[in-house]
């Protein structure tokens, strides 16, 4: 079957599932929030990373309905987890730019946020520079009533987009996150560890908080927060990972 049927399908059949991954304080390895990434449980091909069908959605608008399941899986799991004692902190969620063009977001996602019984500050959106806003007015306009919800924003991959510093200015992010394409030889190479030390240093001074994305070793880890940058994320601390298996986690840290 063409994949975007398949696609289609798998979000009336309820195929789509969310996998969280720990952002951490790097200095204790603490856990101190989540991020949530969407897979494809699909019948035959197993589970499938975004990576397989997120460009497939944006080009076919089905990424407006898979937004609303990620928003709505979110906000339950966020419920059930709380029911249940435990404490993932918060919960941060990708919304593609297409998003950014449904007036109609602010109220689905207050709507979800009722229903489920989130609170303001437990649930931030990332958006990445390459794939922002176009329709700029509207778009801003959204994201207000958002942050007037209680979300916060985190400006993902950064580093990576043409206009990074422009976002920073218009957007005015709680938090940007450095692409691991800086974090990769952080630990080897000056020019990354020169370019992870101005982006702390203008975020600082913009009071945004900064966090690394992808550490994968000790040695990334520790030139990281010796600069400075001790929130961090990646397999090093957790893999983007089940419900089930991250309750567990989440449990012990409690
Ligand atoms: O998990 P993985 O590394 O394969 O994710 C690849 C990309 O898919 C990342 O850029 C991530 O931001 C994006 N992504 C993951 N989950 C979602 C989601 O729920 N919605 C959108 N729009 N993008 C997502
Ligand atoms: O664009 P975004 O930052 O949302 O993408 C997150 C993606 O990065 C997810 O698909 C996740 O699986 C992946 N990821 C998370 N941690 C690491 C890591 O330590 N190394 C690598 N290579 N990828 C990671
Ligand atoms: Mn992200
Ligand atoms: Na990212």
């Amino acid at each position: 079957m063409e994949l975007e049927r398949e696609l289609k399908l798998a979000l009336e059949r309820d195929e789509l599932l969310l996998h969280y991954q720990a952002l951490v304080d790097a200095r204790t390895g603490e856990w101190r929030g989540l991020e949530a990434l969407i897979r494809w449980q699909h019948p035959q091909r197993g589970l499938l990373p975004p990576g397989h069908f997120i460009e497939l959605a944006e080009e076919t608008g089905l990424i407006l309905e898979l937004g609303w399941q990620v928003i709505e899986k979110a906000c339950a799991q966020l419920a059930r987890w709380k029911a249940a004692g435990r404490h993932p902190g918060q919960i941060a969620i990708n919304l593609s730019a297409l998003q950014f063009r449904e007036q109609g977001l602010p109220d689905r996602v207050a709507d979800a946020m009722r229903r489920h019984g989130v609170r303001p500050g437990e649930l931030a959106i990332e958006l990445t520079e390459s794939t922002l806003l176009r329709d700029t007015d509207t778009a801003l306009q959204i994201l207000t009533r958002l942050r007037d919800l209680g979300l916060s924003l985190s400006v993902d991959d950064f580093g990576t987009g043409y206009s990074s510093l422009a976002y920073l200015k218009l957007l005015r992010p709680a938090r940007l996150k450095i692409d691991r394409a800086f974090v990769r030889e952080v630990d080897t190479r000056a020019d990354d560890r020169a370019l992870v030390q101005a982006m702390l240093g203008m975020a600082a001074a913009l009071s945004i908080d900064v966090i690394a994305e992808g550490v994968e070793t000790d040695a990334q880890r520790d030139a990281l927060v010796a600069l400075g940058c001790w929130q961090q994320q990646g397999y090093l601390f957790c893999r983007p990972q089940a419900v089930d298996v991250l309750t567990d986690r989440l449990a012990a840290w409690t």
